[in-house]
Order: C-alpha cells, then structure tokens, then sequence
C-alpha cells in the first residue's frame, strides 16, 4: 500500500488516511494512493469509504511544486471524478485547511464533516491560476453562484460554520477527524442515506457573468485569474452538461497555467516563505522576549510599539515629555480602535493593553528591563547615537539594542556603543502595525543570536523579513531612489509625473511615484534633496528642482491639500495640480531641454530596467542575500504588482539579455545613470537567470 495514503478497515468502512506532511498536498503519491484506496475498497466490498488526513490538515491543495512540470497521472480531476463516481459511500472528514485541490477532493466526495476551526477555500487565484479539478463547477453547484463567485473570485478562507451555512460541508463537529468522521459515516449507513454525487445536481442559476467579470477584472488591478474564474463558473450555469462544464474549466485552467502571472505569483508564495531561511541562523536560538521599549512615540514609534501590543508583548513606550507621551499613547489608542473595528481586537483586550500591558515613560531608567529596545527617533546620526549612549547606559546585558532608520550607517551607530553584537537594525514601514515588511538590517559585528532575535520579533509580529546589509537605504530604499530618479529623469526629458504615474499604475502598482510622493509628504524627499546636496552631489548625476518649488510654496501633498495632485476634503485621490507642469517646463527651458514624447510602455521599461539594475547591485553586493529578498521587499513594502512575482522575476521573464540590452542602449545617452550591474552582465554572459541564482544560494 501507498507510503502517503494508509488504508484500514473498519467494519464496513475502509479508512483511506493521508500523511503526506507538512500539509498533505495532493502530490502523484498522494493521488495514486487515493486511487489504489478507493478501488481496493470497492474490491473488498467496503460499504463505505472515509477519506481524512493526519497531522496538522487535510488536503491544503494540489503540489505547487509540480506546477511547470509534466503531469503525471493520475491527474486531479480525473481523481475526483472516479472517487465521485464510486458506488461506495465516500466521505470525507476535513481539518486544519481544505484548499485548492483539498476542497475539490472534499467536494468530489458524497458527504463531507469538518472540526470547528476548520478552514476551507479555493484560493487558486492567488497562484495566478483558477480551481482546476471541478471547483468551479462543483462549488456553485452546492453553494450557489454568487457564494462560488466570492471564494473563488478572493481565494478566502472560509470558517466551518459559514461552510455550514453555505452549504459546502454537512456537519460540523468537535473531535479529530478520523473519530468524528467514522461516526458520521456510521449514521449515514444506518440511515442508508444515498450516495449524493455534486455533478448530478442541477445546474446552478446563472447571473449577469459579463457584469461580475467586469467588476473582478476592475478590482484585480491587471490580475487575470480571478476574472477568467468568474467565467469558468459561468460555465457551470450554462454548458450542455457538468462534463462540458468541466471541459470548459480545464482550457481555461491550461491558459493559465501557461501564462506569466502563474510564474509569478507562485514565485511569489516560495520566495515569501524562503526569506526567513537563512543558513546562518540554523540552530541558533534567539534570545527571550517579553517585553520591548520603543523610543519616540511619532507615527513609526506608536506604529511600532501598537504592533508589538497586538502581538501580546509588553511596551514601554519612551518620550521627551509627559505632553509627548500622552500624545503617543493616543495615537496608540486610534491604532488599537482601528483593530477593534476590524474585528482584530476585542474590546476587552483592547482596554487591558491600554490598561495594563503598555507604560509610559520619560526616563530612561525605566527601559532598564527590556528585552529589546528601538529607537524610532528624528533621522540624524548625532541624535541617533546620543539615544544609543542613554540605552548602553541603562539597558540590561543582553538587551537587543535596534534601531528604526532608513538611510542612516547602522555600522556606525554600532561603533558607538559598549556592545556593538548587540545592535541591530529593524526597519519598519509606515504605517508599522498595517505594513508587513520588517527589513532587518545586520551589521557587522551583529551577533548570530542578535539577528536571529530580529527574525522571532518578526515571526511573532506577523511581519514577513528580509535580512538586508548596511549600505544607503539598505534594500528597499537604495533601490526606491534610483528608480525614482529614473522617473525624475523622464519628467525632465518630457514625460509629465502624471504620464508616469499613470503608466505605472497600468502596469500593476498599486500608486505612482509621484501620488506615492504626495501621501509620504514632499518634504521628507525635500529634505533628503538638500542632504544630499549639502553632502556633494556627484558632478555627473542628475538634480531637478521643480518639486523643491512646490515645496517651498508649502505644498507638501496629501497633508496640505495640494502637491502633484490637488485633493479635496472627503475625495479619494486627487487631480492633476495645475501649477505642476508651469514649473517642469520652465526647468527644462532653463537647462536648454527640448521635450520629447515617451509612450507609456518605454516609461514602464525604463522605470523596471532601472529598479532591476540597482537591485542587480544590491544582490552584487551582498546587500541581499538573493534576487528573490529583493523581490519580496518590493512586494510587501513598495506595492509592487505581486502578480509579477517582484522586479528580479520581471526581469527573469523578460529574458536578461533584453534588459542589459537595452542599459547600454540607454548608457549612450546618459552613461553616469544607466551604468550595468556586474551580476547582471555576469548572469548574461553565462546564460542564466536570477532563478537560478535563487536556487544556487
Ligand atoms: C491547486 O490546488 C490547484 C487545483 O485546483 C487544480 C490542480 C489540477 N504544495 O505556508 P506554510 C509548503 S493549487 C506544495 O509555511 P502555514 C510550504 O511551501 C493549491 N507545498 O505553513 C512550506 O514549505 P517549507 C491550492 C506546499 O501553516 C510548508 O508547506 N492551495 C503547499 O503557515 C508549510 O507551509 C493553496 O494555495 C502546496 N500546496 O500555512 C494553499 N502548501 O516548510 C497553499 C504549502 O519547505 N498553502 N506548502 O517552506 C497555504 O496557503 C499555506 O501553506 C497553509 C499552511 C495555509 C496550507
């Protein structure tokens, strides 16, 4: 018998048990011992079959590993076709989370009994593709339209009692699966109730599909799945019968699967899951914590600080002034109610966080006990170092001392201090208890055991990290500035911000440079121009300074009503500020720049072949580990359309060569700026791919 599918005998039943860990995904091993199972059961003239999983679930879905390879057989949804068409009672008796495949199995089988913390969905469009072994054409079946339309089309999990209500389990019970589904399948015996197979129900009601596909498509922001889903439940309303149904399905299944947002949103769901594995952290253990101190109580600071209170840690939250303090416990507090009101927090537990788990402070004595202290204080090394002295002085040993900056030397910070091993950097994104990505930055002397700390706060804050080296801007914002730059470049050369942001957001990203700008506030990239300046700007580089006149108006964006856009009070978004290109375009007269046209698909090229070139450096340069930290990065902390899998998979499926092709095309005109990476034209000359990078390290 199957290693992966146990097979057992209970009186009339035969029990088929998957153990195929770490979430019995549907792999050929799998699916050919769910066969084997089925058909040996009918031979020993079983009355019944019961299908559940050990371990920590059921099925959570089809082997994505195998996606991109030849299929082998048997495949999925000839599978649940043959266990739906058993003459044997087939049950299954789910936990843990019946996704994808899972669910399509569960669905294939007559009946079907959950635990209560049971989660089951069909989130196959997050993988770029649509449910492929009968979901679209069973799930409407069972729930209706327009319930299959809301999981498929949103891949969400849904809750055993709300599958209850909808239709798609039968019964929901406390117990583990194998007893409470042994009982069900007894009862169902002595109650001879009937074999139920979905695909011999009626045909679902249809609805207004070219209207739902339109609204998905919108909503999907370039994303392809979850519209071509809707028209695959369409096809369960309206083909011949569920076997053309299902035909239907599987051509659009197979276009997807071609396609390259498959490539790059499963890419995606591995490189998110690979960042945190680092092989210098195996077997290190990270030190205890309990509670943390968080220094400046600002946005970042109070963001930082509601994160670590929702995750149950206690916080000491340090200011200048009691004024101050309370002034961050209030932002605290709006950050909390918020939670409240997404149903993330009860008020119970919200009033014992203010109550009881955070505490104000002025004096430094009172971070004496924690286990980790960051600084989210005003971005200058001088401030910076003075907040690093005061922790020295009164930290515990073994305190992690980290820091929240953006741009700033973490190596010189640490220079600073008693106990350099003990610094790190943890670089949170606005607003800190919303954004998932925790950059953290390691030092030279950081400790093994220091970096590892910053991983567990990372786990434990829900937040998905990145290991960065220290260099200007670390991943995420070193790469942010060139590509930023580049789009500054076209502005000056006769594109307009709004041509920009428009492509850009064509493209798939979730705001353009310059509406980003607007909400970030035009004065922090004010600041940062004149730091820059001040500190001696290469003679070759670029400057433009029509953005500092906005700014020296008082225009500062979102914040003041008017920047690039000009926003009025209740309106989402805003319109193109008219004052805007009177100021671009006298800066070209004065520089002697005669505009030229870009269409929009030359500035999505040159704005991603520039992000993808500095970020060839970073990778170069061991800033990050791998291309794929890069992409992660930029997914969770720059909007980028995730359906691309992050700007180093772009890269991959535009074919490197075109890229670097096009970087010394582009050298020719301005040869400071689009200087090739050498890892990339490394990469070319051997004929590889930032892929294979990934794998290699
Ligand atoms: C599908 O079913 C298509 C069909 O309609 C049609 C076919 C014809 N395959 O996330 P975790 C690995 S599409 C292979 O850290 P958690 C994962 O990489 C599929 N591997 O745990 C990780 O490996 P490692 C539809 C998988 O507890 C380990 O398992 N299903 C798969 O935080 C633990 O994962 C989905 O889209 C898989 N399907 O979350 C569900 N799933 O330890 C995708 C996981 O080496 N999975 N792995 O890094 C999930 O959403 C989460 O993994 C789950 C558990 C909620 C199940």
């Amino acid at each position: 018998m199957s290693q992966v599918i146990g097979y057992e005998k209970v009186g009339d039943i035969a029990v088929l048990s998957a153990n195929n860990p770490p979430v019995n995904a549907l792999g050929v091993d799998v699916r050919r011992g769910l066969l084997a199972g089925i058909e040996r059961a009918e031979t020993e003239g079983a009355l019944a079959v019961l299908i559940y999983g050990e371990g920590r679930t059921y099925f959570a879905g089809a082997d994505i590993r195998e996606f991109g390879k030849p299929p082998q057989e048997p495949w999925l949804p000839a599978l649940c076709d043959r266990i739906e068409a058993s003459p044997l009672l087939v049950v299954s008796a789910l936990h843990g989370t019946a996704l994808g495949g899972g669910l399509e199995v569960a669905l294939s089988c007559h009946y079907r009994i959950a635990i209560p913390s049971t989660k089951v969905g069909l989130p196959e469009v997050n993988l770029g593709i649509i449910p492929g072994a009968g979901g679209t054409q069973r799930l409407p079946r069972v729930a209706g339209v327009e319930a299959a339309l809301d999981m498929i089309t949103t891949g969400r999990h849904v809750r055993a009692p709300e599958a209850l209500e909808m239709g798609v389990l039968d019964k929901v019970q406390d117990g583990n699966p194998r007893d409470i589904g042994l009982a069900y399948v007894q009862d169902l015996l002595e109650a001879n109730a009937p074999r139920r197979p979905v695909c011999e129900m009626a045909r679902p009601v249809a609805i207004d599909f070219d209207a739902a596909y339109d609204a998905v498509l919108k909503k999907g922001r370039g994303q392809l799945s979850p519209a071509i889903a809707v028209r695959a439940v369409q096809a369960s309303c309206e083909s011949a019968d569920f076997a053309a149904g299902q035909a239907r399905e599987r051509e659009l299944f197979m276009e997807l699967m071609a396609s390259d947002q498959r490539k790059g949103l499963i890419h995606a769901f591995f490189a998110e899951r690979a960042v945190s594995k680092l092989p210098e952290l195996q077997g290190i253990s990270p030190r205890d914590l309990h509670k943390i101190g968080v220094i400046g109580g600002g946005t970042m600071g109070a963001g930082i600080a509601t994160s670590a209170l929702l995750a149950g840690l206690a916080v000491v939250l340090l200011e200048m002034s009691p004024e101050a303090a309370h002034a961050a416990k209030d932002r605290i507090a709006a950050n909390l109610a918020g939670a409240v009101k997404r149903g993330k927090l009860s008020t119970v537990e919200h009033d014992d966080i203010l109550q009881n788990r955070l505490t104000l402070a002025t004096d430094y004595d009172a971070l004496g006990d924690v286990d980790l202290a960051i600084e989210a204080v005003f971005e200058d090394m001088e401030v910076k170092k003075q907040v690093f002295a005061r922790l020295d002085a009164v930290c515990k040993n073994g305190a992690v001392l980290a820091t929240n900056t953006s741009y700033l030397d973490i190596n010189e910070i640490a220079g600073s201090v008693r106990r350099p091993g003990d610094v790190i950097g943890l670089h949170f994104f606005s607003p800190a208890h919303v954004m998932k990505l925790l950059e953290i930055v390691v030092a030279d002397q950081t400790a093994p055991e220091v970096a590892a700390t910053g991983f567990a706060l990372g786990k434990r804050l829900g937040k998905v990290s990145v290991r960065a080296g220290v260099c200007d801007g670390f991943i995420g914002n070193r790469i942010l500035n060139t590509y930023r730059s580049c789009a500054d470049h076209m502005v000056l050369d006769g594109a307009s911000p709004f041509q920009i942001d428009t492509a850009l957001t064509e493209f798939g990203f979730a705001m353009g440079p310059y509406a980003v700008s607007d909400l970030a506030g035009l004065d922090i990239g004010w600041a940062a121009r004149k730091r820059k300046r001040t500190a001696g700007l290469d003679p070759r580089a670029r400057d433009s300074f029509y953005a500092d006149k906005l700014c020296e108006t008082g225009h500062f964006g979102q914040k003041t009503g008017k920047g690039y856009y000009v926003y009025e009070m209740g309106k989402r978004g805003g319109t193109p500020n008219p004052e805007v290109m009177p100021l671009i375009e006298a800066e070209r007269a004065e520089r002697g720049i005669s505009p030229r046209t870009f269409t929009d698909k030359e500035i999505v090229r040159r704005y991603m072949v520039a992000m993808v070139n500095e970020a060839a450096k970073v990778v170069g340069d061991g800033i990050a580990r791998r291309p794929l930290d890069v992409d992660v990065t930029l997914l969770y902390g720059y909007g980028f359309p995730r359906y691309w899998g992050g700007p180093m998979k772009w890269a991959d499926l535009q074919g490197l060569p075109t890229v670097l092709d096009d970087i010394r095309k582009w050298s020719e005109e301005a040869s400071f700026f689009w200087q090739p990476a050498p890892l990339l034209e490394q990469l070319v000359a051997e004929n590889r791919s930032f892929d294979d990078l990934n794998r290699e390290t």
